[in-house]
């Protein structure tokens, strides 16, 4: 397309997607979330954004189009690059340009400022995958990113209904040249498993899994059809399937923060097996009902999954021939990362550990820096990632050692694209099957210090500036050092606040001895933070 034809067409259709007023859009943790009526004109220009990306990398980029963990009436974007990892972190400034440009006319001319900035070429020949999740506005919204797509000249496949963590996997498999259809990634993961758990036995209890009232239900169930092809059914309980609201008193978000049983869960024995996803499966605690009154959940996060993974590798990799085994194995974590798991972690594993901001992006760029990084966040965001360099030499000997052949099905059954709830099953189960461990040996491995998340409401959350991988605050001053004064009358007490960026609050971090103490520290802090930062309504 002729480089004037390109800013009249941007200028053209963007006059169907107007930016509503006052609505400033701005790239956060994963993406732009917002209600879901505000977002078209935000999906239209994230459509020239990724047009613009595939031109420029000459391969596939793709979107889904998902409030992931929000309530059902949000939703967003999360962008794919072409090895389908989450956009790269340069073009952010891009997407905020595009998105927040008040007029038709200002939107063309940062579009060409951007063609112009990265050398884009007019033509060529771009494509662009959309998936969305089950929000009701998904379809609609898939239709103004493709608007925006085709106003670069690139095409779109529509791709529908999908986990976040599928589109990421296919745009990855496509740009590789590997098969990329939604039905292989059901059997890649079914026949990795397969090969993992060969001669292990079954976990002998059924996997309860609280699907979020999401997309979660549907793809499992087509992976479940996949194990049982392969050989290795899992005896699986769906729940929450769709019935009921999307995150609603469910899913793996919910889970964490209140640690009280899902809704549907009250009938679930004690002590069973369960596992919880988030609205769009990226992210997955395991949990069992605890035996006392109360409904409450005693769960397995993403530490407690990133230790299990740990383990795992470990194992299969002192098994690999001796000059094989340099293999460096680092675990990255997050501040909400519980104290106890972090000293597990160095006192047990002997694994590196790296600390990184929240958000896959950072914690994904950092796994790697290893052979193997092993990422996930405490909220169960997370997958293990493998150096090229390391699956090339595992590839060299899988025909003389079974360790690196099982490691190369290990490599497969997790995502190596994004964080994936439902391959993350594949992996806590096939651990567990190969330790012959139940929930209990697991659990065992170390207790959770106590710990504590709040949220506050402040006029504007961008007035809480962090440092130090978000541990302390730079701003407002004087802050961080009240935080100080009430973590230092806890004892062993912790305590961080930050912004988060996908949603309109100021999260607070505590843990400490007791649960009393955590809670209590939470609170002073919360109140603090009221206090401190612009607080809206009663102070907590
Ligand atoms: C997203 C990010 C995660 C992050 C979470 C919460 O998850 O991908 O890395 O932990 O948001 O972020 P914040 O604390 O900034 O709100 P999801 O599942 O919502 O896509």
């Amino acid at each position: 397309m002729a480089v004037h034809s390109i800013e009249q067409a941007v200028a053209s259709s963007s006059r169907a997607y107007v930016l509503p007023p006052g609505f400033r859009p701005s790239y956060g943790t994963a993406g732009f979330r917002a209600v879901a009526d505000l977002l078209h004109s935000t999906m239209f220009r994230c459509g020239i954004l990724m047009a613009a990306r595939a031109l420029k990398t000459q391969q596939v980029t793709g979107i889904c189009i998902t409030a992931s963990h929000n309530p059902a009436p949000d939703n967003g974007v999360k962008l794919v690059e072409p090895s389908g990892e989450m956009l790269c972190q340069d073009w952010e400034s891009y997407a905020n340009d595009l998105a927040t440009a008040q007029t038709d006319a200002e939107l063309a001319k940062r579009v060409m400022a951007l063609l112009a900035a990265e050398g884009i070429p007019a033509t060529g020949p771009a494509l662009v995958m959309v998936a969305h999740d089950t929000r009701p506005s998904g379809p609609e919204l898939a239709a103004a990113f493709a608007d925006g797509v085709r106003c670069l000249g690139a095409q779109v496949q529509m791709c529908g209904l999908l986990t976040t963590p599928q589109l990421h996997w296919m745009v990855m498999s496509r740009n590789l040249g590997a098969p990329w259809a939604e039905s292989d990634y059901y059997s890649a993961l079914a026949g990795a498993y397969q090969r993992l758990v060969a001669g292990t036995q079954p976990l002998g209890q059924p996997l309860y899994m609280d699907c979020a009232n999401g997309v979660a239900a549907p793809k499992m169930a087509a992976l479940a059809t996949a194990l049982a092809a392969a050989g290795t059914p899992l005896a699986l309980h769906l729940l929450n399937t769709g019935e009921g609201v999307l995150n609603g008193g469910c899913g793996s978000d919910f889970l964490q923060k209140d640690r009280q049983l899902p809704s549907n869960f009250q009938g679930v024995p004690p002590g069973a097996r369960c596992c919880a996803v988030d609205g769009d499966s990226d992210r997955l605690m395991y949990f069992t009902p605890l035996q006392e009154a109360g409904g409450r959940a005693l769960l397995f996060d993403g530490d407690r999954i990133a230790c299990l993974s740990a383990m795992l590798l470990k194992d299969l990799i002192s098994q690999l021939p001796p000059a094989a085994q340099d293999v460096s194995v680092g675990i990255i974590q997050t501040a909400y990362a519980n104290g106890a798991a972090s000293r597990y972690i160095r006192d047990n594993l002997g694994c590196s550990v790296e600390v990184t901001p929240t958000g896959v992006k950072y914690l994904h760029e950092a796994a790697h820096h290893f052979d193997v990084g092993v990422y996930f966040e405490a909220n169960g965001h997370g997958t293990v990632l493998f150096s090229k360099t390391l699956l090339a030499r595992l590839e060299q000997l899988k025909e003389e050692s079974r360790a690196a052949f099982e490691l190369l099905a290990l490599a497969v059954v997790i995502n190596q694209a994004v964080g994936d709830a439902l391959s993350g099953i594949l992996l806590v189960e096939a651990a567990l099957r190969r330790k012959g461990w139940g929930l209990d040996q697991w659990a065992a491995l170390y207790t959770d210090l106590p710990s504590r998340q709040l949220k506050v409401t402040v006029a504007d959350r961008a007035a809480i500036v962090t440092t130090d991988a978000e541990t302390r605050v730079a701003q407002p001053a004087g802050l961080q050092a009240a935080i100080d004064a009430a973590v230092a009358a806890v004892p062993n007490g912790r305590s961080f606040v930050r912004p988060s960026g996908t949603e309109d609050v100021v999260r607070v971090y505590a843990e400490a001895e007791t649960q009393d103490a955590a809670d209590g520290l939470a609170a002073a802090v919360a109140r603090l933070v009221h206090a401190r930062a612009g607080g809206v309504g009663p102070a907590p």
